[in-house]
């Protein structure tokens, strides 16, 4: 029986603003953000540390600011919940 790596998602773009694309990570508990050289920026838990389920992300200028949001969705097996972070002071 094959079986699946670890439910993983990973997206690039920009949340700062500052032309050049970040990566964003989400992995089961925890949603890490690098800079283009491959340090870490940010790491965070969007559902608390005890969410084990996973999450799916997604990006989109919810603010019209010029810098993209990470928009983060819990996976099934809790309350359906959608957050929407703001990241470009985290740097
Ligand atoms: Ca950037
Ligand atoms: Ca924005």
């Amino acid at each position: 029986m094959t079986r699946v790596s670890a439910v993983r998602t990973v997206l690039e773009t920009d949340i700062d603003g500052n032309g050049a694309n970040e990566t964003v990570v989400a992995d089961k508990t925890t949603v890490k953000i690098y800079n283009i050289d491959g340090t870490m920026r940010v790491s965070f838990s969007p559902f608390g540390d005890k969410w084990k389920n996973g999450m799916e992300i997604a990006f989109g200028d919810v603010n019209n600011d010029g810098a993209n949001e990470i928009v983060v969705g819990a996976n099934a097996g809790g309350q359906p919940l959608v957050k929407i972070f703001n990241l470009a002071a985290a740097r």
